[in-house]
């Protein structure tokens, strides 16, 4: 068979790796200790945890639903790896940075920054996460006290055996989407103030987690409920088991069989009994839980944009080490043009996700103007839905420029695609999150869309001596005229007005 081996493509440390990260960093953070963390943490995660991603995605896990004597246990069996990613979480405060606040309003973007070094390695660890750091700004936003104070405290700890995560319970089967119209589980209020959920929850990531916020219909004394978005309350819930060790409240259907996300269980939940609180106004619980999807929808294009810049980065160290037709191939002007386009796409992505955490980190450090916290409403769906598509097509590309090793599973390139392919459809699917920019656009009275272009303006205004980019200068001034009009007469039309035109 020959002599030849071909030399593998090396991960080096993701954040010495990147250019444009550091560059933006010692422009908007320069912070020696900010630095030394990322650095420190980058090699930690090309010399350890990436082999631990790879254990997790090699040992998915497997639901054991009855001990040896037949009695019902439902558990969630994970891989080591996969509970080391726990503990490496809270002692790198991978959510414990955006609530210490250390670096204020540059705080989140710090935060992202770790995470965005960490994703592509930490097997999906950063689902987990995502929804924790989501719980976590809920019960800020709503107010840290009983009953979910102790469990704010152990979302955002870095001490590894307080560190909790959270869940996400929102799809059910009639209604990932439409979660208003969809939702069956109805929450039956206690004699001590406390509720019950029964119903099923079709979709749970992360089902390890050890608490979890869930919606559900609020019962009258007659068990009749209230249909619809406005019947809906947010509940707190813990997930913990008898001294039976069976579940309490909760029964583990199946775990779901998926095309990616392997290395976390996803699992069919029925609640039967499950005691719970509600923590929002009732029929309030769609819009008390948007601050989780704003939270979640950040992680994801965080996710999205690291995966890219994974694969341009293994992408670029192979090409130094593949030989075709005589020469390496970052030797043949074609490949590099190649890399080079979905280079361009990965830094697009970078700094469009980027300026959304800026914008968060403003907003949560009381600093935000108007216009910052229109940007950020509008922003957030938009980065989501554009990077998770834009996640698919690169990291595809970036799989054919190795050849038919990035086809062979035991690389570990596969499993990237499969992982990307998801982030266009849980968290809002693209279509669903097109019609919430038109929902803020609409409840604003187009005043998002007129921050957006006052932002457009000034960032150009930035680069005027750029040629190529005045027919931008002219179209954002058109549509700043435009949107004059538009905005006057919109801000004296009935509520609804804007979803119509649209
Ligand atoms: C690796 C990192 C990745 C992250 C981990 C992911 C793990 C997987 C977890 C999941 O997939 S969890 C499930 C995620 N599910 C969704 O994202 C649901 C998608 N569907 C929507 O987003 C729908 O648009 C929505 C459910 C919100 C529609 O519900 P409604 O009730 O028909 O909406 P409505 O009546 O327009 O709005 C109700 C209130 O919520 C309004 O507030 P007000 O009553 O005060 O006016 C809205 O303004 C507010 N609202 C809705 N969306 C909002 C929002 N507020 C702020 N931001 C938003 N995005
Ligand atoms: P549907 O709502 O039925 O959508 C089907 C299609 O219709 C989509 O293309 C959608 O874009 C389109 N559509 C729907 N409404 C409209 C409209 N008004 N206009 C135009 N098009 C529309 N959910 C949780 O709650 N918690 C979890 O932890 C969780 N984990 C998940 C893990 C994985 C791996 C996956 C795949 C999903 C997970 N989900 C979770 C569920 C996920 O959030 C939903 O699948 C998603 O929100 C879509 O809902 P649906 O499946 O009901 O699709």
């Amino acid at each position: 068979i020959g002599s030849f081996i071909q030399e593998r493509p090396v991960l080096k440390n993701p954040f010495l790796e990147d250019a444009l990260l550091r560059g933006y960093l010692r422009r908007h953070l320069p912070h020696e200790a900010a630095f030394s963390d990322l650095c420190a943490f980058g090699e930690r995660v090309a010399n350890e945890v990436d082999e631990w991603g790879r254990e997790c995605e090699i040992t998915p896990p497997r639901l054991v639903h009855f001990d040896p004597w037949g009695r019902r246990v439902d558990h969630i069996v994970t891989s080591s790896a996969w509970k080391r990613m726990k503990d490496l979480s809270a002692q790198e405060g991978l959510v414990a940075i955006g609530y210490e606040r250390s670096f204020g309003e540059w705080s989140r973007v710090y935060q992202m920054s770790k995470l965005y070094i960490f994703s592509p390695s930490s097997g999906l660890y950063t689902c987990p996460l995502a929804m924790t750091d989501g719980a976590a700004k809920v019960i800020q936003s709503i107010g840290v006290s009983w009953p979910v104070d102790e469990a704010y405290s152990r979302l955002t700890t870095r001490q590894p055996e307080r560190f909790w995560t959270s869940g996400q319970w929102m799809t059910e089967r009639q209604g990932g989407s439409d979660v208003g119209s969809g939702t069956e589980t109805v929450a039956a209020p206690q004699a001590d103030g406390s509720y019950k959920l029964h119903g099923f929850k079709w979709f749970t990531s992360a089902t390890d987690a050890d608490m979890t916020l869930t919606l559900a219909r609020e019962q009258d004394r007659s068990g009749a409920t209230t249909p619809g978005s406005r019947g809906l309350s947010l509940f707190y819930a813990e997930v913990s088991r008898g001294e039976d060790g069976r579940l309490k409240g909760i029964e583990v259907q199946r775990l779901k069989d998926k095309l990616g996300t392997r290395q976390m269980p996803t699992a069919e939940l029925l609640l039967d009994g499950l005691q719970a609180h509600r923590i929002s106004e009732e029929g309030r619980g769609v819009a008390s839980i948007a601050n989780m999807l704003t939270i979640t929808r950040i992680h994801n294009s965080i996710s999205a944009a690291a995966a890219m810049r994974r694969v341009v980065q293994l992408a670029g160290d192979y090409a130094t080490r593949r030989t075709a037709f005589g020469k390496l191939l970052k030797d043949h002007p074609l490949h590099m043009q190649t890399l080079a386009r979905m280079e361009v796409e990965t830094r697009g992505a970078f700094l469009l996700v980027m300026d959304v955490c800026r914008l968060l980190g403003r907003e949560e450090s009381g600093v935000a103007t108007e216009l910052d916290a229109h940007l950020l409403r509008l922003l957030t769906p938009v980065v989501k839905l554009y990077t998770g598509k834009q996640a698919v097509a690169v990291v595809s590309e970036g799989l054919e420029s190795f050849g038919g090793q990035g086809y062979i599973e035991d690389t570990g390139l596969p499993g990237l695609l499969r992982d990307a392919q998801v982030l266009s459809i849980w968290e809002g699917t693209t279509n669903v999150l097109s019609l919430d920019v038109l929902r803020c656009v609409a409840r604003s009275s187009g005043m998002v869309l007129h921050a957006f272009f006052t932002h457009a303006k000034s960032l150009l205004a930035g680069a005027s001596s750029v040629s190529s980019l005045s027919p931008a200068v002219t179209a954002v001034d058109a549509a700043l005229s435009e949107l004059k009009d538009f905005v006057q007469v919109a801000a004296t039309r009935e509520p609804g007005y804007l979803e119509l035109a649209a």
